[in-house]
């Protein structure tokens, strides 16, 4: 491979530290539990972990301030004080304040700013890196706002406002990272489009981040006998999304399993380098005839 390839997609760990997020709800609430989960991850090979402690699955209600506080603090302590790279999973940015004082190095906004207005202007101060994904209502309500008639366009659409909230609060470019937000209003077949579709948003320039983690539409693809795969059993078809999405070159791919998807997209990245050295070679045939 030569020296110039591309960086690999970095897998990101996600510890939920919630009672209820849907594939492990309740696993890692005690913070003891939740760091050492994280430092497994990180022994695994993820590059980032991302700590959150409001779950967004389909129906959930929100949690108070400050029991979402509670919960990610001594996590984004103890992980980033040993080094780690720690993303916080919130809409809020009241917590994104605290959490950055704590050492996190990423805020991962689902909302993309628009759950608490004040996220943008608090990222610009700040100057931090944010994942800011496509969203279109909170999870008691994103089930009913799914409806599409093209659903790529309209998502990179609403997306691209999105990011410009952040462009327009003064946050640097080189600091985004946009997420089309899978599952987030979003029916099984739109997700599936997206995903074929992942070239739409690379084009933008910004990295790209792919959440497909255990997520339904897997369950869904998976299903036998008219039931759906359970969450841990959708590991597998995750880790499949982790390597297309590398081979695609996304910034990096969010799970629940890192070991799965660590391997994954190694293989992913190594068709991408294939493809491109050969390219590059062919390319350079021609000019010498
Ligand atoms: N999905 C979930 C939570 N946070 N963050 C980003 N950026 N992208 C996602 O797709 C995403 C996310 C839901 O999954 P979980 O409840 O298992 O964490």
């Amino acid at each position: 491979m030569s020296a110039a390839a591309p960086a690999a997609t970095r897998v990101i760990g996600v510890v939920n530290v919630t009672p209820d997020s849907f594939s492990d709800g309740g696993q890692w609430l005690d913070p003891e539990l939740a760091i050492a989960h994280g430092r497994h991850m990180l022994a695994q090979g993820a590059a980032i972990l991302d700590v959150g402690g409001e779950s967004t699955r389909p129906g959930a209600g929100r949690v108070p301030e400050d029991v979402e506080l509670d919960r990610v603090l001594p996590v984004v302590r103890e992980l980033a004080g040993e080094g780690a790279a720690v993303s916080v999973d919130t809409m809020r940015a009241a917590v994104a304040a605290r959490v950055l004082d704590a050492g996190a190095h990423y805020i991962n906004d689902v909302s993309g700013g628009l759950a608490d207005r004040d996220m943008p202007r608090l990222v610009a101060e700040r100057g931090c890196e944010v994942i800011v994904s496509h969203w279109r209502g909170h999870a008691d309500v994103m089930n009913g706002l799914a409806d599409y008639t093209h659903v790529v366009p309209e998502v990179a659409g609403e997306l691209s406002a999105r990011v410009e909230a952040f462009l327009a609060a003064g946050v640097r470019p080189d600091r985004i990272i946009v997420d089309p937000g899978l599952g987030f209003a979003k029916d099984g077949g739109a997700n599936w489009e997206l995903l074929a579709h992942v070239e739409t948003f690379l084009e933008t320039g910004y990295r790209v981040l792919i959440g497909a983690s255990r997520k339904r539409f897997l369950g869904e693809l998976l299903e036998r006998d008219g039931v759906l795969a359970l969450p841990t059993y959708r590991d597998r078809a995750t880790a499949a999304v982790s390597a297309l999405m590398a081979e695609r070159g996304v910034w990096a791919v969010r799970v629940h399993d890192v070991a799965g998807s660590v391997d994954a997209v190694r293989v992913g990245s190594a068709v991408r380098a294939a493809r491109r050295d050969s390219l590059g070679s062919s390319r350079s045939e021609r000019e010498m005839t």
